[in-house]
């Protein structure tokens, strides 16, 4: 018997369907953040990162023109198995030679390269206004600025991206999610909390007021507790956005490294599932701060997954990545991260979700972790290889990923 027909039966006897679970999982898109491929640098106005987030590390073969990003996006979709989606941000806008690209006024043109390679691998495009690394961050402030100049040319940003985010999704065919999240804070106490809020919400009114098709484009709201830098207000705080979110009826994102340490996304997924019809998430690891490590295979992850199962959510919840290590070979990075994600929905989908309720709805708690923790080391990599065997995805990505660093990023 092989490997898989041996964690089928194994499975079976929990009560759970391997066959199922592999067919769910193949139908779950993961929204692939660009942005791993070349340290969040963009195409655009080629500025150092700033915003309060940071990369750190100098790994040699940095995308840094469109093409060497798509053929790297290449490499790695090529060693991923399942559904993805491409998530781009504004600043990877692609100019005519010589063209300087002006953020407010942006246009669809300028991600025709994008949309061809996406229609061309017949994936959706997911979309996010780019407020930061930009010199009209003024102060460190972008929609929730005092100074009109600058508050409206991001308002233009913002409308200007509702349009792309359209024309993705008419081009594709796939509904576009667009996220909003703003870097806007202070370093030290304000003296005004409320203003800068208000301003914020005025501005986000405008940007939608924009007309959109709400069946083709989601907008997400993402929140944060601090940047670096900024650590004592943020002006897109948790109850400001979800608020927000709630008051126009778009989506509320959550990231998991946006929190204060002790808290867990995982846990607060439930409580949006029953006010929100969708809700989306970025998925990171935060390490002792909002550090965007790359997504490993760990306790949180695995919980965060569980909770989209269990809940039957997997169509209510847009999945997406967000992390960026620049300290390691970036393909890698990026599988890694990405199939870490797969593999604990993966986990998720295998488990006895029913049996696990019933026993604690019958506080036969005692039962309920003897069997939790029994369920760790069920045989979910064998299901797992079936799963990239049947994708057509070999289980050992290193070895193609060495090679292309030799042969591709190192001549970078
Ligand atoms: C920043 C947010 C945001 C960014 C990307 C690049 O703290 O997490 O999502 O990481 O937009
Ligand atoms: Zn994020």
């Amino acid at each position: 018997m092989n490997r898989y027909e041996g964690a089928k039966e194994k499975y079976a006897a929990y009560g759970v369907d391997t066959e199922k679970a592999i067919e769910a999982l193949k139908n779950t898109t993961v929204s692939v953040h660009c942005w791993q491929g070349d340290d969040v640098v963009g195409f655009d106005s080629r500025e150092a990162l700033s915003g309060g987030i940071q990369t750190t590390g100098n790994y040699p073969g940095r995308a840094t023109t469109p093409e060497e990003l798509m053929a790297d996006l290449d490499k790695v979709f090529s060693l991923l198995p399942g559904k993805m989606k491409l998530n781009l941000h504004a600043c990877y806008a692609i100019g005519a030679p010589g063209e300087k690209i002006d953020r407010s006024k942006i246009e669809p043109r300028h991600f025709k390269p994008w949309v061809d390679f996406a229609k061309a691998r017949g994936i959706g495009i997911d979309f996010n206004p780019t407020f930061f690394a930009h010199p009209m961050v003024k102060d460190n402030l972008t929609l929730s600025s005092p100074d009109d100049n600058v508050r409206n040319y991001w308002i233009e940003h913002g409308k200007a991206c509702i349009r792309i985010s359209e024309y993705f999704a008419n081009e594709t065919g796939i509904p576009c999610v667009m996220n909003i999240w703003i870097p806007d804070g202070y370093k030290d106490i304000p003296a005004d909390r409320l203003g800068p809020r208000a301003r914020f919400k005025d501005s986000l009114d405008k940007i939608l007021a924009e007309p959109y098709d709400k069946k083709k484009v989601y907008i997400t709201l993402e929140s944060k507790v601090f940047g670096i830098g900024l650590e004592s207000y943020t002006v897109g705080s948790g109850e400001f956005c979800l608020s927000y979110s709630s008051y126009k009826g778009i989506t509320p994102l959550m990231d998991n490294g946006h929190y204060h340490p002790t808290e867990v996304v995982s846990d607060k997924i439930s409580a949006l599932l029953l006010f929100n019809e969708k809700i989306a998430l970025h998925v990171t690891r935060p390490v002792r701060w909002d550090s965007d490590h790359v997504v490993l295979f760990d306790d949180e992850t695995k919980e965060i997954a569980k909770e989209i199962v269990r809940n039957n959510a997997l169509d209510r919840v847009f999945i997406a990545t967000d992390y960026f290590d620049a300290s390691i070979n970036r393909i890698s990075a990026w599988i890694t991260g990405v199939r870490n994600l797969q593999k604990a929905l993966l986990f998720a989908l295998l488990q006895p979700n029913d049996t696990l309720k019933k026993l604690q709805n019958e506080n036969r708690l005692t039962e309920l972790m003897a069997l939790s923790e029994e369920l760790k080391t069920a045989p979910v990599g064998d299901v797992w290889e079936e799963f990239l065997r049947r994708a057509n995805v070999k289980s050992n990505y290193i070895d193609e990923v060495l090679k292309y660093e030799k042969e591709v990023l190192v001549k970078r």
